[in-house]
C-alpha cells in the first residue's frame, strides 16, 4: 500500500468526521428539554382543538407539594361545614362524565336574594362552577365563577348570592359537559 493511499484514506475519514460534527451542530442537537416542549405544545393544540380551557395554573403550595396522582384523593379532614342559609348543590362522585347528573340537584329553584352553595364531593377530579352555557359562551362567568385558579376539590365549597330573577345555566370549565341550572324567582 503506497503512502498516497494512506493519505487519501485519512483525508476521507477527516472529511466524514467533519461532516458528522457539522450536521449534529446544525440540525441534530435538540437539547434536553425537547420532549417536554413537544408535549406542552401538543397539549396546547389539543386543548384549543377540543375547545377546552387552557391548562390551569396551580398556585396552592400544598397542592404543588403533592404528586399529581395523589392530589385529589379523599381527605375528609378538609371538608368544611355546609352553609347555613340558602340551598346546597353537590358535585357528585365521578361528576366528570355524568353530564347533567354531575350536579345534584342539577336544577335548583331559589328566591332572589338567597344563595346557592356548591360542595365538591368528587374524589376523582377537580371542577369549577361557572355561569354560562359553555366555554365559548361570551357571557361565561359573568354571574359567577368559582375560578380555574381556585379549583374545587373534595370538600371545597363555593357560594354565590343571586339577586336578580332569571334562569342561570352553569357548567364546569374543566369538564364542559357537566351542566346545571339555577332558577331565581
Ligand atoms: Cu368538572
Amino acid at each position: 500500500m503506497g503512502s498516497k493511499t494512506v493519505a487519501w484514506s485519512i483525508l476521507i475519514m477527516g472529511i466524514s468526521l467533519a461532516a458528522v460534527v457539522i450536521l449534529w451542530a446544525w440540525i441534530g442537537y435538540i437539547g434536553p428539554t425537547y420532549s417536554r416542549e413537544v408535549l406542552i405544545t401538543q397539549q396546547k393544540v389539543l386543548r384549543q382543538h377540543y375547545g377546552l380551557p387552557p391548562r390551569p395554573v396551580i398556585t396552592d403550595p400544598t397542592l404543588l407539594l403533592t404528586p399529581p396522582s395523589l392530589r385529589y384523593l379523599s381527605n375528609t379532614a378538609n371538608i368544611t361545614a355546609a352553609s347555613t342559609g340558602g340551598k346546597d348543590v353537590s358535585i357528585v362522585p365521578g361528576a366528570a362524565t355524568l353530564a347533567s347528573k354531575a350536579f345534584s340537584p342539577d336544577l335548583i329553584n331559589i328566591k332572589a336574594g338567597s344563595s346557592v352553595t356548591w360542595t365538591d364531593k368528587d374524589t376523582t377530579a377537580s371542577h369549577t362552577v361557572t355561569s354560562g352555557t359553555g366555554y365559548n359562551d361570551a357571557n361565561k362567568g359573568k354571574e359567577f365563577d368559582s375560578g380555574l385558579s381556585t379549583l374545587l376539590t373534595l370538600g371545597k365549597t363555593f357560594s354565590h348570592t343571586f339577586n336578580t330573577a332569571g334562569e342561570i345555566p352553569y357548567f364546569c370549565q374543566i369538564h364542559p359537559t357537566m351542566v346545571g341550572k339555577v332558577v331565581v324567582s
